[in-house]
């Protein structure tokens, strides 16, 4: 059935989008009016006049070009063995044969209809399926000039103007629409009517590309009608109140606050109504919940029209910003077109739908991985198996979307089974401009949503002067999410009526775009216009809504100069109970008891009785399984396992998704074992508690992006405080390429939109001579956007202190298996949650001394890790000789971070240093100024060494040396000056690709911190 797909490869025209800039503006080519209106007039002269005779050409043909005429000698031949015996012919022909040649026996209104000229309109119909779009009267300023493919005119497949009034028949076999055997016969003009009104109106469908025949077919259905579709009188009241709401509010926001940048919406407001219709349909099919990510442009609009943030608040914020409650934190705030907000609105239908309106940085796009995210996790916690209940919706820019990467990375995760969430509704505002950039500078491809059609979704392009034809998109959108829980696009062409925001002037750059939409009417203006000549509602009718509208936006103006916020507006993320920065939350213990520890210990170090492991893997099995039996050596993978499993017992849900993270980059993992013969996988994890939910615990090994997953899983943390959702890096230095989520949303989400996040992020960090690019996660990086004061000590009394709810994260260099359990079960154990980065080891995964006893886990009094609190994450972690209270013997102190403490220790143990004390810094954020300075007062007679392995401008160095010198300072033991540094010099790269220079280095730097006389402090030099 080769030719049957030929539409979709046809003709690859280049297409010459040639906007404003020149020439006449409304020069599209557009079907000639009157008689032979069905053919192009650009090309129907030259070949209407030599319409093609049909000549025989071999079918394979066919599937390249429409162009070729048909192969009569071919088809007669077939036809021929068909009529001695249907069955010698492929199925599809007896199908074909039966329709075409059958009904041409017995319809004498078709008796002339040949073979040949059925085939040739069955590719017309095809072409119109391909392309119609692309002759679709989709831009309202007419300024677009697109060249209609020559296939979409019926003289190339032969007709004329003479066939037009001739009865054909199509009917093809397991198809919708035109094509379906239901369908009777039509004149070809009929037929020819249908297809423009379908294809060519204001409405562009581009489907062709989806490969699945059923979906292609649900299309049609609902295309190719026999009649076009319409609303009613009800319908269409309704849509104009909605339009009268969107346009009035820009109107009245723009003569109340004429300078300020509100981004208008002025240009797309169909966009109101579309959404609106989006959301009952939606809410009519079951989708009780929508997550929805906006960027800048008719914010505002879709806030308070559609998510109803309260009018008052808006015109609030207007006129004078937000003015919080005393004493209550407030963080930094945020400009007013990034605040999220979230709403239970009532639908058409009688239902309620919950609207949750994520906050947004101006990155544009950043926003959309953390919406799939939230929307996933909305899904588990409400049991949504089918995800039809939960839905994320996202709004884009013609600009961003065809621009941003992490469109195409979100889109990508739509249907991995551990990222999908059934899918979601893209919307474009496609203005036809991006802030100053014409489309033509700004994409290489026709449409603005073309990295769709990578996804398969379907798109429909509608021009956003019509405000039925964007209604009646976003409603196919809704009903083919619920359908077939895919993504799907509607790209709403419009345009913005004034400059990128209302200060901007936009004839700079687009003078005759800026000349058409000056004189063009509102799309609202239209629609009045539209409903007066059809008379189904009156002048009288119009002003009714516009002065309801207009009275209810002045109660509201005035309502709001008395607005004052309430605790709920501003805070309104925060989970009951959860603490904000402002209150104490109490520390807590993390260790676990032991019998836990032994029963969880062995669930996740078993396998199933006939599971064929791999070799290797059965060993490192009976290895864990012999750590958890004796208490001792516990390595760092049964140390996290132990911490994923205890917080499952307790009734966590826990996550943990990144590149091959199921096994682990190093291969220390092996989360998931696969049977070596049947190939079956066994997750121990999904076997802690009785009849454990399978997403209870989620491993998932991700789609190869850092941007898209990471907020994903942000997304996801976001949503309810009792999960651990950790995103792992596969080398800490490619979180770089999630950036925008670590500035923007990570590092300072808090303090611009008070919401909590709990999320963990593991960046494998150190030197082990792998080269530049696989040894350091920038630990300095994430030091440097930390907002702990370097200069003054904080409150560090165990009972008072809340030095990590008043800063922006935590970041731990940790280094047994131990402290990584109870840093990870703390991110739950706690009344507030705070982002964690942690620099994840890679040698120490298996090194001999990075072992933990199992008595280091447990809450035992007299055990190890238990000190005066009991057992929890040790912000640092002192020397491990013994050492009294008072040392004054130590030359040295020695403070480190991460693995190259134990490069020192081994050092100094060879070279019998023992006037030299080792203390690793474990939590370098907040810094831990009461545990540093208790080890000042250990060894008063020691100097000070920051040692580190990354080069000087790297690593901790310019984070500590500040908060040591402060801590210093109080105890009187000196300042900046008598913070001696031992680690690599400055350096561009972070590290040599050269290993025996490495290797030099780093025994250099070792032999130095340990065993030199005098270190050169390198502020002295
Ligand atoms: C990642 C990113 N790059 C650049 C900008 C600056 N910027 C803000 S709006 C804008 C134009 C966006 O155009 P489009 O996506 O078409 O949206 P429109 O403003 O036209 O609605 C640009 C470049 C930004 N906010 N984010
Ligand atoms: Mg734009």
């Amino acid at each position: 059935m080769t030719w049957f797909r030929a539409g979709s490869s046809v003709a690859k025209l280049a297409i010459r989008r040639t906007l404003s800039q020149g020439g006449s503006n409304a020069s599209r080519t557009r079907l000639v009016p009157s008689g032979n209106r069905y053919f192009h007039s650009t090309i129907s002269k030259s070949k209407a006049q030599s319409a093609p005779v049909p000549r025989a050409v071999p079918l394979s043909r066919l599937t390249d070009s429409f162009l070729d005429g048909t192969s009569s000698v071919y088809l007669e031949e077939l036809q021929r063995a068909w009529e001695a015996d249907p069955n010698s012919v492929d199925e599809s022909w007896d199908n074909f044969f039966r329709n075409f040649v059958g009904q041409a026996a017995t319809t004498p209104g078709i008796s002339g209809q040949t073979i040949q000229e059925s085939m040739r309109l069955l590719l017309l119909v095809r072409a119109y399926q391909v392309y119609g779009h692309m002759k679709a009267n989709l831009d309202p300023l007419g300024l677009e000039k697109r060249e209609i493919p020559d296939d979409l005119d019926p003289a190339l497949y032969g007709f004329s103007e003479a066939d037009l009034d001739r009865e054909f028949f199509l009917g093809v076999w397991r198809m919708s629409g035109f094509l379906s055997e239901n369908r009777p016969v039509q004149t070809l003009r009929a037929i020819l009517t249908r297809l423009e009104q379908a294809y060519c109106g204001s409405i562009g469908f581009e489907y062709m590309h989806i490969a699945d025949r059923e979906q292609c077919n649900w299309l049609r259905d609902r295309i190719e009608t026999p009649i076009p579709m319409a609303y009613n009188r009800q319908r269409r009241e309704v849509i104009l109140d909605r339009l009268i709401w969107s346009t009035q509010f820009e109107n009245f926001l723009a003569t109340k606050w004429t300078a300020a940048k509100r981004f208008g919406l002025e240009g797309g407001e169909t966009l109101i109504p579309g959404m609106k219709e989006m959301f009952d349909r939606s809410a009519d099919l079951g989708v009780e919940s929508i997550v929805i990510g906006m960027s800048h442009r008719g914010r505002l609009n879709v806030l308070g029209n559609v998510v109803r943030k309260p009018l008052r608040q808006i015109f609030n914020e207007f006129s004078g910003g937000i003015k919080p409650a005393e004493g209550l934190y407030t963080g930094t705030g945020d400009v007013k077109y990034h605040l999220g907000t979230s709403y239970d609105r009532p639908t058409r239908g009688g239902k309620r739908i919950h609207l949750s309106l994520v906050a947004n940085p101006s990155h544009l796009e950043a926003v959309d991985p953390v919406v799939v995210g939230k929307t996933r996790a909305k899904q588990y916690y409400s049991n949504d198996v089918d995800r039809t209940k939960n839905m994320g919706i996202l709004i884009h820019g013609d600009g961003s979307f065809a621009g941003q990467g992490v469109v195409y990375e979100t889109l990508h995760l739509s249907a991995l089974p551990n990222y999908t969430t059934g899918g979601t509704i893209h919307i474009v505002v496609n203005n036809q401009v991006a802030f100053t950039t014409d489309p033509q500078s700004g994409r290489s491809s026709q449409y603005c949503t073309d990295v769709a059609k990578a996804l398969n979704a379907p798109i429909f392009h509608v021009n956003g002067d019509d405000v039925e034809a964007v209604v009646h998109a976003c409603e196919l959108a809704a009903e083919w999410r619920q359908t077939f829980h895919t993504d799907v696009v509607v790209d709403i062409v419009c345009y913005r009526r004034f400059g990128h925001n209302e200060i901007d002037e936009p004839s700079f750059t687009q003078p005759k775009m800026y000349k058409v939409i000056r004189n063009h009417p509102s799309a609202l203006e239209i629609y009045q216009n539209k409903l007066l000549e059809t008379g189904q509602v009156t002048k009288e009718d119009i002003d009714k809504i516009h002065n309801k509208v207009t009275s209810i936006l002045n109660e509201e103006f005035l309502a709001s100069k008395d607005y004052v916020p309430q605790k709920g507006d501003w805070l309104s993320a925060f989970w009951s109970g959860f603490k904000s920065p402002e209150q104490l939350s109490r520390i807590r213990n993390t260790g676990v008891k032991p019998e836990i520890l032994k029963n969880v210990g062995k669930a996740i170090a078993t396998l199933p009785e006939n599971f064929k492991p791999h070799r290797a893997v059965k060993k490192i099995f009976a290895d864990r399984l012999k750590m958890i039996e004796t208490g001792e050596g516990v390595d760092w993978a049964v140390g996290e396992a132990l911490a994923f499993a205890t917080l499952l017992v307790e009734g966590n849900h826990v996550r943990l998704s990144g590149q091959d993270v199921e096994r682990g980059t190093f291969s220390h993992r092996h989360s998931v074992v696969h049977d070596q013969e049947t190939g079956e996988r066994y997750c121990p994890l999904d076997h802690v508690v009785m009849n454990q939910n399978e997403e209870m615990f989620t491993v998932s090994n991700s789609s190869l992006s850092e941007f898209g997953v990471l907020g994903f899983e942000l997304g996801y943390s976001m949503e309810n405080p009792n999960s651990l959702v950790i995103w792992e890096a596969q080398f800490g230095d490619f979180a770089n390429g999630a950036q925008v989520i670590f500035d923007q949303f990570l590092s300072s989400g808090e303090a611009k939109w008070l919401r909590q996040i709990g999320l963990v992020v593991l960046l494998p960090h150190g030197y082990d001579g792998q080269g530049p690019e696989h040894s350091s996660a920038r630990l300095e990086r994430f030091l440097q956007m930390s907002d702990d004061n370097p200069f003054v000590i904080p409150e560090m009394e165990p009972t008072l202190r809340n030095q990590i709810q008043k800063c922006n994260w935590q970041v731990v260099n940790v280094t047994t298996p131990a402290n990584y359990f109870h840093v990870l079960r703390r991110q739950i154990h706690r009344e507030f949650r705070k982002p964690l980065i942690v620099m994840a080891p890679k040698n120490l995964l298996r090194h001999k001394d990075c072992k933990s006893n199992l008595s280091e886990f447990d809450d035992v009094q007299g055990h190890p890790g238990f000190d005066k609190q009991g057992t929890r994450f040790k912000r640092l972690i002192k020397d491990q000789s013994g050492h009294s209270d008072l040392e004054e013997g130590i030359r040295r102190l020695v403070l480190c971070s991460g693995k190259v403490y134990y490069e020192l220790d081994e050092k100094r143990k060879s070279t019998e240093s023992k006037d030299v004390a080792i203390c690793r810094v474990e939590q370098l954020c907040p810094f831990p100024y009461d545990l540093i300075q208790r080890e000042l007062k250990r060894y008063p007679n020691a100097e000070i060494v920051w040692c580190q392995e990354e080069p000087m401008n790297m690593g901790a160095y310019s984070y500590i040396a500040p908060r040591l010198a402060t801590a210093m300072k109080a105890v009187d033991r000196g300042n900046l000056d008598n913070i001696n540094y031992v680690g690599r010099g400055p350096s561009a790269a972070t590290a040599t690709g050269f290993y025996t220079v490495h290797v030099k280095e780093q025994a250099a730097l070792v032999e130095k911190a340990i065993t030199s006389d005098s270190i050169t402090n390198p502020t002295l030099a």
